[in-house]
């Protein structure tokens, strides 16, 4: 067993030097990358669909999913470019994937890269692709007691967002403990609550990625 736990962190190592490439390359072209990551279903691709309504900044989506190209042809109905990454049974994205996925893409004049995970609360935390920013997504469906039991998404997140908020009164969501959860973990993270059925904190959220957008630009 020794031997697989060796080649598993060479793996890693060349992965991380990728994505250090990823993040000087896009720097370098003052572009952000954001790594929408929350289990699946937790409402990423929702968000990104009323984000990409907004005209202020020029976007392009890499969709992360084990299979299909539903959420690559959602996206696609926006008039965004997006390039679909099938992972085959991978549960997580990794650098050289979103390495190969930008490689076809056009980026003059773009200003955001999103990059959608695949569904899972727990190893895409793990896996530098070369973002600036994690972004971490849980679902009001999902319980407020997550952030505790799935801690390192949340610990590294700049950004949590409660989505579903039209659900909170009918589940009964103990939003307090959630927060509070959050702030024990994370105290620095911007904290927002988004519905993308109501559009629900939408604004606050467009007006981070916007100022994250400034923050980049030469
Ligand atoms: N009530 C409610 N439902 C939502 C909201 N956002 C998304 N949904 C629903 O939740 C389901 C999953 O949403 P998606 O956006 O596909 O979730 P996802 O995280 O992209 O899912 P995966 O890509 O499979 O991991 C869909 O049926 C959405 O219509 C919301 O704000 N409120
Ligand atoms: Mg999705
Ligand atoms: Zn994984």
């Amino acid at each position: 067993m020794p031997r697989r736990i060796a080649i598993q962190r060479s793996v890693m190592a060349a992965d991380e030097k990728i994505a250090e490439k990823i993040r000087k390359d896009l720097s370098k072209r003052g572009v952000l990358m954001l790594n929408l990551i929350g289990s699946p279903g937790s409402g990423k691709t929702s968000l990104l669909e009323w984000t990409l309504k907004d005209t202020l900044f020029r976007s392009v989506v890499l969709e992360g999913d084990v299979a299909t190209s539903r959420d690559a042809e959602r996206i696609a109905r926006t008039g965004t470019p997006v390039v679909q990454i099938n992972t085959r049974g991978g549960c997580h994205l990794e650098a050289n994937l979103v390495e190969k996925a930008l490689e076809g893409l056009e980026m003059d004049g773009v200003d955001v890269v999103f990059v959608e995970n695949v569904g899972n609360l727990v190893c895409p935390a793990e896996f530098d692709l070369g973002e600036d920013h994690k972004v971490a997504l849980c679902s009001v469906p999902e319980g407020p007691d997550k952030p505790l039991k799935y801690p390192h998404l949340f610990m590294r997140a700049e950004a949590v967002l409660l989505t579903k908020v039209d659900l909170l009164e009918l589940l009964g969501f103990d939003r307090d403990l959630f927060w509070k959860d959050v702030k024990e973990l994370n105290p620095r993270a911007e904290r927002l609550e988004v519905s993308a059925l109501r559009g629900d904190g939408m604004s606050d959220w467009v007006s981070l990625v916007q100022s994250w957008v400034r923050a980049k630009r030469p």
